[in-house]
């Protein structure tokens, strides 16, 4: 599937819809989705939107809206805009010119391949396929849901029998010191089968090996990013006194990263996360290692909005991604998402990709307009608290 577009101009619509509930993780908690759509237009007459999944504040990344925003249309768009014509050999130097910035590279990334998907009659999926190679990819994509830190084990115990009844059949618990065993034991008590794991966002510090090892016996699918978050070594040493497998996350940026990560034996799963990575590029260099390496992969999430999850959703759909993502339905969220259709949880704990060209979502212009208008009213009222 060869393609060209030449990107004639480049909106950013900073953006904030609110959660059905709060989520709290080892790092914060969180009431609404702040974000920011890139949209690009075409010279061939189509439109790409993609998603920066960035907050108000650094915290799972360092990266927020704001700097979204000063890196895009200060460095990346005019790279991009005076770059003229791409293929799918790019060329990439005005991208990797700016360092670090995943999740606003991501964005613009995500926008350009799913305009070229658009062009193309295709959806974004059957063009990630064809960029990996892969001889086919999943019509439908395992998905499992991230529940945040709860008030209490009562709370923890019917969020997961809510999650369950919904078809859930993967949950996956946030953890922090304290709140770890006890929930865990109390889940896995009450839901002896179901596919359960944990995930503690660089909480702990090797020295709780001993803690942590109390969760072996619990049959966890996997302990997800439990130390630093720019550490890969340390997790190679936890990773030999537990029998739980470990996944990273946070300290996996790119192709290196992943494969220091399998050389010292860190993890053996990989949480890809397109976002965290810097975009589809990489993410696709990434998940070829995992595949040739023997790890296993899954999709993870950042509350993205439809436009993020599509894209998501898109990448899942690669046939090596063989554990259940961290994608759920877009009602898990939001009341009512910018893009149309929302996404639904359908049988088997899994979601259907879109069928339609690129991303197969399209941004609905008054809730566009409302989320912009709400990102101004909460800027606001955050300088003038500052
Ligand atoms: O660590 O996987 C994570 C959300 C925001 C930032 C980091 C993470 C998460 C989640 C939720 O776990 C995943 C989701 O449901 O989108
Ligand atoms: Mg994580």
């Amino acid at each position: 599937m060869t393609w060209q577009i030449t990107v004639t101009d480049i909106t950013l619509h900073p953006v904030v819809v609110p959660l059905v509930q709060a989520f709290e993780t080892s790092f914060g908690v969180q009431h609404h989705r702040a974000a920011l759509l890139v949209q690009i237009n075409t010279a061939e007459g189509v439109t790409g939107w993609g998603e920066v999944t960035a907050g108000w504040e650094p915290g799972y990344s360092y990266e927020t809206v704001y700097t979204g925003l000063h890196i895009l249309r200060d460095f990346l768009a005019p790279g991009l805009l005076a770059q003229g014509t791409l293929d799918a050999h790019g060329p990439w130097a005005w991208l990797h010119r700016v360092r670090g910035h995943p999740l606003a590279k991501h964005g613009l990334l995500g926008a350009i391949l799913s305009a070229a998907a658009a062009q193309h009659g295709e959806p974004l999926a059957a063009l990630l396929q064809h960029m990996a190679g892969a001889p086919k990819r999943h019509e439908t994509v395992s998905v499992g849901v991230s529940i945040g830190i709860q008030p209490s084990i009562e709370a923890t115990l019917a969020a997961v029998q809510d999650y369950v009844d919904e078809g859930y059949q993967r949950i996956k618990l946030k953890i922090k010191p304290g709140w770890d065993v006890a929930p865990l034991r109390a889940v896995r008590g009450a839901f002896p089968d179901l596919m359960l794991m944990a995930d503690a966002n660089s909480a702990y510090t090797l020295a709780d090996a001993p803690h942590l090892k109390k969760l072996d016996d619990l049959h966890l699918l996997m302990i997800e990013q439990p130390l630093g978050h720019d550490d890969i070594y340390q997790h190679s040493q936890l990773a030999a006194q537990l029998k739980t497998p470990l996944c990273l996350d946070e300290s996996l940026h790119s192709l290196s990263d992943v494969q220091v990560a399998a050389q010292l034996g860190a993890c053996r799963i990989v949480n890809l996360k397109p976002q965290r990575v810097g975009g589809l590029l990489n993410a696709l260099a990434m998940y070829h290692f995992c595949v040739m390496s023997g790890l296993d992969v899954w999709i993870g999430g950042m509350l993205e909005l439809g436009i993020g999850r599509a894209t998501s959703l898109a990448l899942a759909t690669l046939p090596g991604v063989n554990l259940p993502s961290d994608i759920s339905a877009t009602q898990r969220y939001y009341a009512q998402d910018i893009a149309d259709p929302p996404f639904e949880l359908g049988p088997g704990s899994r979601i259907t990709p879109p069928q339609g060209p690129g991303l197969g979502v399209s941004i609905h212009p008054d809730r566009l307009s409302e989320a912009e208008r709400a990102f101004h009213e909460m800027a606001q009222t955050r300088e003038k608290r500052s």
